[in-house]
């Protein structure tokens, strides 16, 4: 048996054995005391918070135990973008060490920023999440999440080498090389968005090499939603086993959340450093575990960017019933889209991973798709593209009776009638990073 394999199978705790498996109740006592300070601290120095809380008639202080969380206000991204660019920031600009921004598809970007002391944390939950996915101390970390604003390449480049990772630093994008070089340095750990694993994965197929006799063992796969055929099909491709990662730049990065390579059965919160609600989206109203809506997260040791509930927008549940690995944080159940993703074709409500969960696996389709979305009369229209997988007939009879097939099956799984776009194989654009599943049209043609 090699290290490697030792290590694994020695200590499922890689990094921080303590805290994963802090007592509930000694958790919930340093959340309380995290949360006071964090209160503080933001009301203190951002003037977008004193004006907040004044506004919903509270102050730091009237929080006198966990569950009063729920009297302090929302933040919103549009916050930040009103901000714009350091507003949102409970420290001075000198005092950061680093900024990161997302792209933002309309108007504004948003601007995060980081102290030393919230980097050196940040390293640590992210080491902290590779652990957790199975990663050890030594394991080659191919790592193919965009290095730049994007947090995703940063985020995971300096937990792997906090874990004692050896890191290939190779961002996204010229995958042919990312596969030379995945099976030339013997990586055993992949990170990247699950699309562009599976771009990786079908890379590495036609080109002749078999990654699944490679030292390949991990995905650590988020920054998208994603489904569980998706999570299989690419752990046959590779010959690994996949996990979800979960983060977002307001409130740190990637690494939030992760799942356990134990159970791989929703991901772990890591509840010393971030509180997790779910709520009504419409009512604003908290929910209880098990029940689903929108997840709200407050920073508890955050000094640049502190966040006060803030609204993420995702969709998912909590789950705070004991996991087998032993770690005590919550699970956040795989979030299966934005509620601002959601389409809403002829009354029914669809997220683009529920169309991927029938096409991935489908006989003779490859798992590549794209929706594109057009406006009929008053009424919103689907057109599903899908691919045609390698080999299969392509000759116009063949591809309308798959046509039919697929739309069948959407209709009968989902409830949704769509139109379905048959394509030859590559003409489905390949995802490089974060992929578009939708193209809305409807602007465009009304
Ligand atoms: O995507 C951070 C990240 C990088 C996470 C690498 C995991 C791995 P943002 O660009 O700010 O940050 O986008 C955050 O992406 O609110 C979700 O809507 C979505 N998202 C992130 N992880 C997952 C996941 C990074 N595992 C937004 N499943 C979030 C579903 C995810 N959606």
């Amino acid at each position: 048996m090699n290290r490697q394999s030792a290590l694994r199978n020695a200590e499922v705790f890689m990094f921080d054995p303590a805290a994963e498996r802090m007592p509930r109740e000694a958790l919930a006592g340093l959340q309380f005391q995290r949360l006071k300070n964090t209160l503080e601290h933001a009301y203190a120095n951002v003037p977008h918070y004193q004006r907040a809380f004044a506004a919903a008639g509270v102050k730091p202080e009237s929080l006198s135990s966990l569950a009063d969380i729920v009297r302090f206000p929302f933040t919103l991204k549009t916050d930040l973008r009103d901000n714009y660019p350091f507003g949102m920031f409970a420290l001075p600009r000198q005092q950061l060490t680093r900024l990161h921004a997302s792209s933002g598809t309309t108007g504004r970007p948003t601007v995060v920023g980081y102290t030393s002391g919230d980097l050196d944390r940040w390293a640590n939950l992210m080491a902290r999440s590779l652990g957790c996915a199975g990663a050890v101390p030594g394991d080659v970390v191919h790592n193919a999440y965009g290095y730049g604003l994007f947090t995703g390449g940063l985020g995971a480049h300096y937990g792997a080498e906090r874990l004692g990772c050896t890191v290939v630093p190779m961002s996204g994008g010229g995958t042919e090389r990312q596969v030379s070089l995945l099976n030339d340095f013997g990586a055993n750990v992949l990170c990247a968005t699950p699309s562009y694993a599976l771009n990786i994965a079908e890379v590495a197929e036609s080109a002749g090499v078999d990654l699944r006799r490679s030292p390949l063992r991990y995905g650590v796969f988020g920054a998208e939603p994603w489904s569980e055929a998706l999570r299989q099909d690419l752990e046959a491709r590779l010959g690994i086993k996949a996990v979800d990662i979960y983060g977002l730049s307001e409130i740190m990065g990637p690494g939030v959340a992760c799942e356990c390579h134990v159970a791989q059965s929703g991901l772990h919160g890591w509840e010393d450093h971030f509180l997790f609600e779910i709520i009504d989206p419409e009512t604003l109203a908290p929910k209880r575990f098990g029940e689903a809506g929108e997840l709200v997260i407050t920073t508890l040791t955050k000094e640049a960017l502190p966040m006060i509930r803030y609204r993420t927008r995702d969709i998912t549940r909590l789950d705070d019933t004991p996991c087998r690995c032993g770690r005590t944080h919550l699970r956040i159940m795989r979030v299966t889209g934005r509620d601002d993703d959601m389409l809403i074709i002829r009354g029914v409500n669809v997220y683009p991973s529920q169309v991927e969960a029938v096409l991935v696996g489908f006989p003779g389709l490859s798992p590549h798709y794209q929706i594109v979305l057009t406006r009929a009369g008053a009424l919103d229209a689907m057109t599903v593209e899908v691919e045609l997988a390698p080999g299969a007939p392509d000759d116009e009879q063949s591809r309308a009776r798959k046509g039919t097939e697929v739309r069948h099956h959407i209709k009968s799984l989902i409830g949704v009638t769509c139109d379905i776009d048959v394509k030859r194989q590559g003409e489905v654009p390949r995802s490089q990073g974060k992929a578009v599943r939708v193209k809305d049209e409807r602007k465009a043609r009304s």
